[in-house]
C-alpha cells in the first residue's frame, strides 16, 4: 500500500467512527494529535461522502471560531468550515428530539441565503454577488467527542460540531448586518444577549472567510444553499420541552422548539 492510500484508508476509518458516534449518538475519544489540519479537511469530506451515499443533499456551509474569545481558546487566526445536509435542517414548527443526539448545544447566527452556485475557487466578489437574502439563525452544535472537548483537528473532522439548524424568514439581502444586538431566550427569558459584529467583526466578513474556505478546501455549493455565518453569542445546552428564540435586531426572530417534558 502506497503512503497515500495508506492514509486515505485512516481518513475513512475514521470518518466512519465520527458517523457512528453522530448516529448512534455516543460520544467518542479525541483523536489528538495524531491529526493534521490537512487530514482533518479528508476525514471531514469522506464523512460527507459517506452521507450522501445514503441520500443526503448538500444544503450549504457553516463556519466555526469566529468571535476573537473563540479563537484565542484555540489559539487559531482563521475559520474553521464544515458542511450542511439538507437533513440536517429543522423546520422552526416542528419540535426537535434531543434523543439520538449527545450533548447537543444552540447558538444564535445569522445566515446567508446564495441565489446562484458557488463554483470551487470562488472569489470574495463571486460570493458576495451571490447572496439573495439573509435570515436570523439558530445553530446546534453537538461535539461528538467526549465532554465537549477537542483539538482543532478533532474538531475539523468532526463537520465542525455540526448538528442541526434552524432558519428564520428570509429577508433580502443588506450589507448593513454589523452592530446589530442579538438575543437568545429559552421559554421567553433572556438568556446570552450579544451582537453581530461578535461574527468577524462583520458578517460580511464570513462571506470572505467562506471564500478562502472554499478556495482551500471546499467544492462550491449549489444555488439555494446556505451560509451559517458563526455564532453571536456563546452556546448554551439544550434540554428537553424549551422554546428557544433568537432575535437579530432588524433581521428578524427564529424559534425552535425541543420535544419532551421539561426537567
Ligand atoms: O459553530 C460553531 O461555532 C462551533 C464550531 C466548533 C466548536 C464548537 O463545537 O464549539
Ligand atoms: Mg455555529
Amino acid at each position: 500500500m502506497t503512503t497515500t492510500q495508506s492514509t486515505t484508508h485512516e481518513a475513512t476509518a475514521i470518518a466512519r467512527q465520527l458517523d457512528q458516534a453522530e448516529r448512534e449518538g455516543n460520544a467518542i475519544a479525541q483523536f489528538g494529535d495524531m491529526l493534521s489540519l490537512e487530514q482533518a479537511y479528508q476525514i471531514q469530506s469522506e464523512l460527507l461522502a459517506l452521507r450522501l451515499a445514503r441520500g443526503e443533499r448538500i444544503a450549504g456551509a457553516k463556519l466555526g471560531f469566529t468571535s476573537e474569545a473563540k479563537m484565542a481558546q484555540m489559539g487559531v487566526h482563521e475559520v474553521i468550515v464544515g458542511f450542511l445536509t439538507a437533513d440536517m435542517h429543522v423546520d422552526g414548527g416542528a419540535a426537535l428530539a434531543l434523543e439520538g443526539l449527545v450533548h447537543p448545544r444552540i447558538e444564535p447566527e445569522v445566515a446567508f441565503r446564495f441565489g446562484r452556485a458557488i463554483p470551487p475557487g470562488a472569489s470574495e466578489e463571486q460570493i458576495i454577488a451571490s447572496v439573495d437574502a439573509v435570515a436570523p439563525a439558530l445553530e446546534i452544535i453537538d461535539s461528538r467527542y467526549r465532554d465537549f472537548s477537542f483539538s482543532l483537528a478533532d474538531v475539523v473532522a468532526d463537520n465542525t460540531s455540526a448538528s442541526r439548524y434552524v432558519l428564520g424568514e428570509w429577508t433580502e439581502f443588506t450589507d448593513d448586518l454589523a452592530g446589530r444586538a442579538v438575543t437568545l431566550l429559552v421559554d421567553g427569558t433572556i438568556t446570552e444577549t450579544g451582537n453581530t459584529s461578535a461574527i468577524l467583526g462583520d458578517p460580511m466578513n464570513a462571506l470572505k472567510a467562506f471564500a478562502r474556505m472554499n478556495s482551500r478546501y471546499g467544492s462550491g455549493l449549489p444555488a439555494g444553499a446556505v451560509l451559517l455565518a458563526g455564532a453571536a453569542t456563546a452556546a448554551v445546552a439544550l434540554a428537553p420541552g424549551r422554546t428557544i428564540t433568537a432575535i437579530v435586531a432588524g433581521i428578524g426572530t427564529v424559534e425552535l422548539e425541543t420535544a419532551g417534558a421539561a426537567a
